[in-house]
């Protein structure tokens, strides 16, 4: 039966955003791949593939969903949130005890996350993965509070949700400074979501792989291998996790460390959204406005290379700059405080023959339509992602570029229509690849469905210092002992 707090959203039945497309039936369409997905506490990436719950879909999820039912979209944050460590980290998967273990690999009995994560704060009564992903909930949670902040002040969402991101914020700047620059540092390709982009080649060939008869794969049973990382790649990932568990997970001494490019613009958007939180919450927000524009500055001063005009990951083991480019490069954009030459080149980067946008590409490549490691189907390394797609327009609307991101806009909708809401493309046909039905396709054309078109300035709440409803503020949040959290 449908929760009748969708049915009870008036978005659910509103008119198309855009009426010059089909938008109605895309509308209805990706509120239903959202229904199917939901598991009664959160929503699954996608049935078959992935069953569990994932940290940065979940958020990108939360942001479509506001559209639908505020209060699913709250909850599934809350449930995310819930599953966070003691020392701050939010996990990159949250198990789903009815799930066989064999449905997906690596499962629970991998992590051991209750007892090999004890010494880090690991909940006792979910399972969890031991990594991360890239901090996108502040954002989704600031932008779930908007979509109808009537009902988050009646539940206390922000006062619950606040103290929470701060924690997870304060683990990825204290305990993920492995470079010494104030960045944070991923320590496992998962943890940045673009798992097996050629920019982790380089790092990745230090690691000694797991032998492949030690585990097996669940993804094998629901994609093409050829479509797939490489047996050889999952060795690595198996070994860099399994190391990461036997030390107790504890960060600092692993042999892959890399600073990313999107890891950090994420957190650097969510930093400025904690500070709008903090506001809301009757606090300034002005000291965490600063620390983002902090950050800004030292993306820039790391990972910012002006000859190839494109931000670079930085091997913090290795040493230098990852000489490959990787949608990830472009994420940046997304940032109110970034100098405007760096703009300027970055948009120029996206247009041009690397990535191909308003040209030959579909969406955004996830890498270099020119580069060596160039496949257009291989997972993350060529194929087009609906919510970097997502990340590219936000930033392009946020800098004026109008025409430009009208134009992405418009190819999301169409490639999801016609794609099936596709976890991820060929960049050059627009065929669908992966799963389809994905949540995280779905959830972003919902977002993308209900901005009006033409729009210069993005209400996504990162650019703009839109900070909304502040007459009625929530005035009980205990912030008390957080000195460094009070904005
Ligand atoms: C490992 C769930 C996740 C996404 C990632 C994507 C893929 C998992 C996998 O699926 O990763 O976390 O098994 O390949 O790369 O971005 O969050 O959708």
């Amino acid at each position: 039966m449908a929760d009748p707090a969708i049915v009870a959203a008036p978005a659910i039945v509103a008119a198309p955003a855009d009426p010059a497309t089909t938008a109605g039936s895309l509308h209805s369409r990706a509120a239903r791949v959202l229904e199917g997905n939901w598991t009664g506490t959160s929503t699954v990436p996608s049935r078959g593939l992935y069953p569990h719950q994932w940290s940065w879909d979940s958020a990108f999820i939360a942001i479509g969903l506001r559209h639908l039912s505020p209060l699913r979209a709250q909850t599934e944050l809350e449930t995310l949130l819930d599953a966070q460590w003691g020392d701050g980290r939010v996990p990159h998967i949250v198990f789903n005890p009815s799930v066989p273990l064999d449905a997906y690999f690596p499962s629970p009995d991998f992590w051991r996350s209750s007892t090999a994560g004890r010494a880090a704060g690991a909940p006792r009564t979910v399972q969890t993965s031991g990594i991360v992903q890239p901090p996108v909930h502040a954002l989704a949670a600031w932008l779930v509070h908007r979509a109808d902040p009537g009902l988050s002040r009646a539940r206390g969402f922000l006062p619950r949700v606040y103290p929470r991101l701060a924690a997870w914020h304060r683990y990825l700047l204290h305990r993920r400074d492995l470079g010494g620059g104030g960045l944070a540092s991923v320590v496992h390709p998962w943890e940045q979501g673009m798992d097996n982009s050629p920019c982790w080649d380089a790092p990745l060939a230090r690691v000694t792989p797991a032998p492949a008869r030690s585990f097996r794969r669940a993804d094998l049973d629901h994609g093409a291998p050829e479509d797939r990382p490489t047996d050889l790649d999952y060795g690595r990932y198996v070994r860099l996790a399994t190391d990461y568990r036997d030390g107790g997970y504890a960060d600092g001494t692993g042999d892959f460390a890399v600073e990313d490019p999107a890891f950090n613009a994420l957190l650097i958007a969510s930093e400025h959204a904690l500070a709008r939180i903090a506001h809301e919450l009757g606090a300034p927000g002005t000291a965490r406005h600063a620390r983002a524009e902090r950050l800004t500055a030292a993306l820039v001063e790391r990972l910012w290379d002006p000859a190839e005009g494109l931000f670079f990951c930085r091997d913090v083991r290795g040493g230098g700059l990852i000489p490959e480019r990787g949608v990830s490069g472009l994420i940046p954009l997304l940032l109110p405080a970034l100098p405007r030459d760096v703009t300027g080149a970055l948009v120029g980067t996206a247009s041009g023959p690397h990535f191909g946008l308003g040209g030959p590409a579909r969406l955004v490549p996830s890498y270099d339509l020119t580069g060596e490691s160039f496949d257009p189907h291989r997972y993350w390394r060529g194929p087009a992602w609906f919510n970097t797609a997502w990340l590219v327009e936000r930033g392009l609307r946020l800098h004026g570029e109008r025409a430009r991101a009208d134009a992405l806009r418009e190819d999301f909708l169409s490639t999801a229509d016609t794609s099936g809401f596709a976890e991820y493309v060929d960049p050059y046909t627009g065929d669908a690849c992966g799963a389809g039905d994905f949540s995280w396709t779905a959830a972003l054309t919902l977002d993308l469905l209900h901005e009006p078109v033409g729009q210069a300035v993005t209400p996504v709440g990162i650019g703009t210092f839109d900070m909304g409803d502040k007459g009625n503020k929530v005035d009980k949040v205990d912030m008390r002992d957080r000195g460094e959290d009070r904005g």
